[in-house]
């Protein structure tokens, strides 16, 4: 089944030609009404002219993540702000978070990307679909929300936590499909079980869309052989709009909607554009987006590009899945944390030094983070009750700026580990079951 067969199972060479159209009238209009663009475009000595075929998109200037927070909140927009009509925030890498805005045609698209991905998963009509993202600045609840609605299931907006009640409201309301993290999926089967629910017996739960953080094969069979539902893999970012994309039936990559997203794989160390099937780090160009546009967005997530066809049909290119990132960003029960908003944070702490170690390791199917800090010597005393209250001060502050709970540990000054050569301050113990190995070990890295 497709959404819009039209443009789903276009002709590889009419899509290539539509996707030069649309960068070329992307890039005449930046270059001409965009001082960002214009500028960047200039420094990297490129004219629209200059750009005649798909391939020239290589002669245009990356975009970076930082970007986005040196031009927050919105001087990045391209379009006025009576035309915004949603904004969504993700994390930023320090203090100021990334912001992302909407018009209501970049709402359409990212709808439309997702009714045509739920329908290549099987989800419509027939459906009650609930939604187990986060509901609010996160774009997973309302992204999914829209689109589900899109395809005529009907929605479950659950949201995120109790967990009990969800499973509840599984059984009596016949929910057939669920959207969520994949550790969050887990976690209700955790659930489940102590409340002797099974959700074989016990449910209509068949299909779920897991994504937002990485998750492995291994995992998809524990979650298809222990609880009977089929997971399929869901991608996207905030930048992108929120999540988009997702795998087929076939379940062989995540298939990118052509027409919406350009996708480049690059060598993450020299920049050089890969051949299909090699792995490296994606850059993406959307087409469509108004409101905020990205031409050639440094997104560091590691992966390969198909451009095999796809036995459902859909001539788009596919996506393998996300093994890791090129950066240091971790994702913690689907928040992405950057160690230096931790760092940023807890400088703003005068009683903190800074020395801090960032522990992260899984507890059942969810993370947990631990976060070991040294106290300044002037601050630093044995009265157990101001120990105490410091400890809390520093968690709300961490929880109030990150948006996820962190434990933490005092330390003594001089207590924490001095490094000689590049500190490393992130030990992640998490495991996909040995599959996914980062390719940088100087990095640190939620796979290894
Ligand atoms: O996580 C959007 C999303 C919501 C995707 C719901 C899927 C489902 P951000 O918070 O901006 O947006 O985080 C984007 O999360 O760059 C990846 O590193 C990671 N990520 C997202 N989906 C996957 C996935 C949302 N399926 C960052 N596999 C991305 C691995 C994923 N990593």
């Amino acid at each position: 089944m497709y959404w819009n067969p039209k443009i789903e199972c276009m002709p590889k060479e009419q899509l290539k030609q539509l996707q030069y159209r649309e960068l070329k009238a992307l890039v005449n209009n930046l270059y001409s009404f965009n001082k960002f663009y214009h500028d960047r475009m200039k420094v990297q000595g490129v004219h629209p002219d200059d750009i005649t075929g798909l391939a020239d998109i290589t002669k245009l200037p990356f975009m970076y993540k930082q970007d986005l927070r040196d031009y927050y909140p919105t001087n990045m927009f391209t379009v006025p702000n009576n035309e915004v009509v949603r904004y969504h925030v993700s994390s930023g890498t320090t203090g100021k978070p990334t912001l992302v805005g909407y018009t209501k045609n970049d709402l359409e698209y990212w709808t439309e990307a997702l009714a045509r991905s739920l329908t290549s998963v099987g989800i419509g009509p027939d459906d009650t679909m609930q939604i187990s993202y986060g509901y609010g600045l996160f774009t997973g609840g309302l992204g999914l929300h829209y689109g589900a609605e899109r395809v005529g299931a009907t929605v479950l907006p659950t949201g995120t936590g109790g967990t009990e009640r969800q499973i509840e409201l599984i059984q009596d309301l016949g929910v057939t499909a669920i959207a969520c993290t994949p550790s969050y999926l887990v976690h209700m089967g955790d659930v489940a079980k102590k409340m002797g629910v099974d959700f074989r017996r016990d449910t209509k739960l068949r299909k779920a869309v897991l994504g937002a953080e990485p998750w492995s094969e291994s995992m998809r069979q524990h979650i298809e052989q222990d609880m009977g539902i089929k997971a399929y893999d869901i991608y996207g970012t905030s930048e992108q709009a929120g999540p988009m994309f997702t795998e087929c039936e076939e379940r062989k990559g995540i298939h990118i909607a052509g027409d919406i997203m350009y996708v480049e794989i690059l060598d993450p160390d020299t920049g050089e554009s890969l051949e299909p099937g090699q792995k490296g780090e994606m850059v993406v160009t959307m087409l469509k987006k108004e409101a905020m546009p990205m031409i050639r967005y440094k997104i560091r997530d590691i992966t390969t590009l198909n451009e095999d066809e796809c036995e459902c049909g859909r001539t788009s290119p596919r996506i393998s899945r996300i093994t890791g990132r090129s950066d240091d960003m971790l994702i913690i029960r689907g928040i992405n944390v950057f160690p230096s908003q931790i760092e940023y944070t807890l400088l703003q702490i005068p009683q903190v030094g800074n020395q801090y170690m960032i522990y992260v390791s899984r507890e059942g199917a969810l993370d947990n983070m631990v976060l070991q800090v040294e106290i300044k010597e002037e601050a630093f005393t044995d009265k157990l009750e101001d120990m105490i209250r410091l400890r809390s001060h520093i968690e709300s502050e961490l929880k109030k700026y990150l948006n996820i709970a962190v434990t933490v540990e005092l330390k003594a000054p001089g207590e924490l580990p001095r490094f000689e050569g590049k500190a490393k301050r992130v030990i992640d113990t998490r495991k996909l079951r040995g599959e996914n190995k980062c390719r940088r070990s100087s990095h640190s890295c939620q796979f290894s």
